[in-house]
């Protein structure tokens, strides 16, 4: 089932969540942020020991103090205007977090709006990426939650999943 859910990702209680890392794994602003704060230390020593993640790539590690078991980290693009391969590292994000999902044989996930916060990704053109991937490649999950933070991306989403095949 795939929904959408109006709210803090780090509240969720499904086997993962995905952050919206950067190359370094070592922490930022925004939902990366909020998962290393709700999570304890415990993800960010197995970050560093990991050493970094390429935009795109996407990584897993313990969900330390949080419902989830796992947090999978991926880098989206930062937006310069779409022609510098945005939308296929931003479609990169998902397939390659889903992959490993499903190698780690996770049957529920959530995903952050991945790159429409501090990257700057327009939020309407990411959303048609996010859920172009989930419907192709997130068919043999249980759940797969859409969390959005902002009321816009909430509305966007809620709208464009009715409008899906
Ligand atoms: N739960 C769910 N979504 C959230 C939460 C939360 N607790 N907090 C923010 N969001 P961003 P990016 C939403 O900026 O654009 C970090 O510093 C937010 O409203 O977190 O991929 C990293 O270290 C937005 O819709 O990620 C990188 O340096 C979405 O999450 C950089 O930001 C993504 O916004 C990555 O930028």
């Amino acid at each position: 089932m795939i929904a959408v859910i109006h709210g803090d990702i780090t509240a969720y209680s499904g086997d993962a969540i995905v952050n919206a890392a950067n190359k370094t794994l070592l922490g930022g602003g925004g939902v990366d942020g909020a998962i290393h704060r709700a999570g304890g230390p415990d993800i960010l020593k197995a970050c560093r020991r990991i050493g970094g993640c390429g935009t795109g790539e996407a990584v897993i590690t313990t969900a330390g103090l949080m419902k989830a078991r796992y947090v999978i980290h991926t880098v989206g693009p930062v937006w310069h205007g779409g022609n510098s391969g945005e939308p296929y590292l931003l479609a990169n994000c998902y397939r390659n977090s889903l992959s490993l999902a499903r190698d780690k044989g996770i049957e529920s996930l959530a995903f952050p709006n991945i790159s429409t916060g501090i990257y700057g990704y327009p939020k309407a053109l990411a959303a048609d990426i996010a859920i172009r991937e989930v419907l192709s490649w997130g068919k043999e999950f249980r759940d797969i939650v859409f969390f959005c933070f902002e009321s816009d991306n909430y509305r966007l989403y809620r709208e464009k999943l009715q409008t899906s095949p």
